[in-house]
């Protein structure tokens, strides 16, 4: 019987645990190995992604403590092995022995899927999605785990291996605090990156901090590259605060954000919100603490509640008058920053990553406390209403003036050739999943991918001109620039509200540009306005980043490309310098048909970069840093990331 278990835990690369196995250990093992087996159905990918949801998972467990009010400081540490540990002043996980299961109740947690939601953890978890597997998925996850408790006056200690207790639970000594520290390092057989980002992590955490005020989280990158300082995050404002952090820099239409909360069968809703000069709409909801990035019933049911609040009361103060339409939902959006942030018993997350909202019921609730609470606020501090009104009827102007120039842009079916551009040199093939579109950077390179690429699946889009500032511009200014319509003629698709994914034309779209500062400047000025106005393109995976060589080396008869000067360092290092031929590419246009195709456009040799929103607030920052206009900020953010500018990944 023992060889039977061990082969399966060793087929699923665990060690070997510690005592006899007994009936509990085959199941213990059984779960585990499930979990090392398709890693990607617990913590999402093998990627960058697991192995930040790992952290977030710990973290997550903390976060329950401080919701059932137990727990107000959480401490993260990136350590220099590449290791991770999350501190928490919580209650501990009960180390008292768990009758049914034989071992004692934190082994039980650590070691079981899901045991987590056996114990009484009070009534909001963060779960559902992909929160909520449990500790124990990151124990089987990781190389080894350390486990330690502070819990009824003494200090417990237990270590992992691949998720197999390798000690007991021993009692260390004493302690008259209370708390769970655990520190994992993940598994590289499991995990196609070890590389954590502080960026990532950060944002994740400021965020937590917002969503839950009076509760500091500390972030401490340790490892020795690194040379940050420790971030500490604590905000007594919470989602208050949150909105002023997203309008930092920005001018507002009043001070301080409104904030709105209410709570109805067990569903709690807050909500904050502000108007900025900007013109695009930032709306961050999350529902028991879950970015819900693709929105859901609690987003319309505050668009609803704000449009209905904003008519009544414009209407009574006379600043709608009586022929004026209704303002409409799309007309209330510009500049609008909200937060919103409900807390409700049974979370249903749908949509393609799991991040919107299915609770047809919470529409109504957070309609009623929005449109109650507004009503409040603007009886409160009427000021606020006229220039939300001004702005509404501004945007109401513009976006009339934008569906005029869109019609331009969009009319006819896309399959009508009259209607492409007619810089577009298009591809032979009708299937938009087989079809390539190439957005290149000037003339010469454009004629040289017209000439190499394999004109079966893949267009060329040449681009000449200045690409508009989407930031700085509001639509209908945006719809009229040239290059804009250009993009959106070739991809057929619609762009803003309009945006029908059943047109689009193309399901690759690479960004080609040189790579040098001003290929990364276009670069970054069409992924805004990717990001801005046809996000579901970077969400559906359709944008992708060419990546052309630095530089071509020659050896006698024997041609090498290069990407980066490390690249060129590591192929160069210890060679004679003089039968070694380096050229390096300044632009596109230099490189002949032949070479851009087998470099850059070949799918069998080509290096591409897939654009992922890994997190939508840092890659909004990003933009408005970026694009926006305070000099400061984005002179700090560029001298901090000079280096990875070639990798600009969102
Ligand atoms: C199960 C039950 C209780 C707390 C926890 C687990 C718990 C888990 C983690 C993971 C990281 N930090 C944690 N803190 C607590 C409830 C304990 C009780 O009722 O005393």
């Amino acid at each position: 019987m023992g060889e039977e278990i061990k082969s399966a835990a060793e087929g699923a690369g665990l060690a070997a645990p510690h005592a006899d196995y007994g009936a509990k250990d085959i199941q213990i093992l059984e779960g585990l190995e499930a979990v090392r087996k398709r890693p990607g159905m617990y913590v999402g990918d093998q990627g960058t992604r697991g192995l930040h949801h790992l952290v977030y998972e710990v973290v997550d467990n903390s976060i329950d403590e401080a919701l059932a009010g137990f727990c107000d400081r959480i401490d993260v540490v990136m350590h220099g092995d590449g290791s991770v540990s999350v501190r928490d002043n919580g209650r501990g996980i009960p180390t008292e022995y768990h009758e049914g299961a034989g071992r004692p109740a934190a082994e039980v947690v650590m070691t079981v899927l899901h045991a987590g939601g056996k114990f009484d953890k009070g009534a909001y978890q963060v779960s559902g999605g992909l929160h909520g597997v449990g500790v124990s998925v990151v124990n089987a996850l990781s190389r080894w785990c350390e486990l330690s408790i502070k819990r009824g006056g003494s200090e417990y200690t237990q270590r992992y291996e691949r998720g197999v207790p390798v000690t007991d639970l021993e009692r260390v000594g004493d302690s008259g605090e209370q708390g769970t520290y655990v520190r994992f390092m993940p598994d590289d057989e499991i995990f196609s990156t070890m590389e954590y980002s502080a960026d990532i992590l950060k944002g994740r955490l400021r965020e937590l901090a917002f969503l839950n005020p009076g509760v500091t989280v500390t972030f401490d990158d340790r490892r020795p590259e690194s040379g940050e300082q420790m971030k500490t995050y604590h905000y007594e404002g919470g989602i208050r605060s949150f909105v002023e952090y997203l309008n930092r820099g920005k001018e507002t239409s009043f001070k301080p954000p409104v904030r709105i909360q209410g709570s109805r069968d067990s569903t709690t809703v807050e909500v904050a919100m502000q108007y900025n000069d900007s013109y695009v709409e930032r709306v961050f909801a999350f529902a028991n603490l879950i970015h819900t990035m693709e929105g859901g019933t609690h987003v319309s049911g505050f668009r609803t509640a704000l449009t209905r609040a904003i008519n009544d009361e414009a209407r009574r103060a006379k600043l709608l008058r009586e022929k004026d339409e209704n303002l409409t939902g799309d007309d209330l959006k510009e500049g609008l920053t909200v937060v919103i942030s409900i807390k409700l018993l049974e979370p249903q997350f749908e949509g393609q990553t799991k991040t919107k909202l299915g609770n047809s019921d919470v529409k109504g609730i957070v309609d009623s406390i929005v449109y109650d609470g507004l009503k409040v606020a603007l009886e409160e501090t009427p000021e606020i209403l006229k220039p939300i009104v001004e702005k509404a009827i501004k945007a109401r102007q513009a976006r009339e003036a934008a569906r005029k120039a869109r019609e331009l842009v969009q009319r006819g079916s896309p399959l009508n050739k009259l209607d492409l551009p007619g810089k577009l040199a298009d591809c032979s093939s009708r299937d938009p999943q087989a079809s390539e579109l190439y957005i290149v950077e000037g003339d010469s390179a454009g004629g040289s991918a017209k000439q190499g690429r394999d004109r079966m699946f893949q267009a060329i889009l040449p681009l000449r001109g200045k690409i508009l500032n989407v930031e700085k511009a509001r639509l209908d200014k945006i719809l009229s620039n040239e290059v804009v319509r250009t993009i959106v003629q070739a991809l057929g698709c619609g762009i803003g509200d309009t945006y029908d994914p059943s047109r689009l034309r193309y399901h690759k779209i690479f960004l080609m540009a040189d790579a040098d500062v001003d290929g990364a400047h276009i670069r970054t000025l069409l992924l805004t306005l990717f990001y801005r106005y046809m996000p579901q393109i970077i969400e559906n995976g359709h944008l992708f980043v060419a990546q052309p060589p630095l530089y071509r080396v020659q050896e006698g008869k024997n041609i090498s490309y290069c990407y980066s000067d490390k690249e060129l360092k590591e192929m160069t290092a210890g060679r004679d310098p003089k039968r070694t031929n380096i050229q390096r590419y300044k632009g596109l246009g230099e490189m002949n048909p032949d070479q851009l195709w087998e470099t850059t456009m070949d799918p069998e040799n080509r290096i591409i970069l897939k654009v992922e929103v890994e997190d939508a607030i840092l890659a909004d920052e990003l933009f408005g840093i970026l694009m926006g206009d305070a000099v400061e900020p984005r002179r700090e953010f560029i001298e901090n990331h000079a280096r990875e500018v070639r990798n600009l990944d969102i």
